[in-house]
């Protein structure tokens, strides 16, 4: 699902920019859940706190190869308790993996930019150049989904810690896919929801970490 609104400040623009990115999710779903799901989604296009759409995208496509199945990433709620902090610890948990202090700066100016962007910034470590071919757009984590069963489990461990939400779920399973990819070094995200100020910084060695109170509303 792709929900996005005509931006009227950009009315005049080119078409490709003057759609505003409200919220977006997917799935991989069997044949019989496709209409529930398809309402689920389209209720959450309808209701998101970036406000209401003027189009809602939805797109059903086949899954015609077996899924690659790769571990979820542990969780860890870290203790943070103003953006300086989050920042802070951003920059530590990077350095820790190499990444270096040009790459870590220009990461920090995406995340702290007014301008939402509708994807994510991808980056050299070393260099800190970003490699996205449209960088209006970002690059899109696509093809993600959690098996049942497992989503249960997921469920119950995520209920013990208080945090069993929809946000954490999708979070979650997007940043075990993208630790999972043998290049990359980690992924650091804010939300793009102005009242959710939890991100976190994910890596195959860190795991999931959540970082609250981190971000300021934009
Ligand atoms: C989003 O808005 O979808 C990103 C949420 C990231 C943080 C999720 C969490 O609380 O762990
Ligand atoms: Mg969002």
């Amino acid at each position: 699902m792709r929900a996005s609104k005509t931006n009227a400040k950009c009315k005049m623009q080119n078409a490709k920019f003057n759609e505003e990115h409200i919220s977006g999710a997917e799935g991989i779903y069997r044949e019989s859940e496709i209409t529930e799901k398809s309402r689920e989604y389209i209720n959450r296009a309808l209701s998101h706190p970036r406000g209401m759409p003027d189009r809602v995208i939805i797109t059903l496509d086949k899954v015609k190869e077996k899924p690659i199945k790769v571990p979820i990433l542990p969780v860890n709620t870290l203790k943070c308790s103003s953006p300086d902090k989050a920042k802070e610890i951003i920059i530590q948990k990077l350095g820790s993996l190499g990444v270096s202090k040009k790459a870590i700066d220009n990461g920090l100016k995406i995340l702290e930019a007014k301008k939402t962007m509708r994807g994510a910034a991808l980056m050299l470590m070393e260099s800190g150049r970003r490699k996205e071919p449209d960088r209006e757009r970002g690059v899109r984590v696509s093809r993600l989904g959690i098996e049942k069963s497992v989503e249960k489990k997921l469920s119950r461990r995520l209920a013990l810690k208080g945090i069993n939400t929809i946000t954490v779920k999708e979070a979650l399973i997007l940043a075990s896919k993208v630790a999972s990819c043998p290049d990359i070094v980690a992924e650091v995200c804010i939300s793009d929801d102005p009242d959710y100020t939890t991100g976190y910084i994910a890596s195959k060695g860190l795991g999931y970490l959540r970082i609250p109170n981190g971000f300021l509303n934009k």
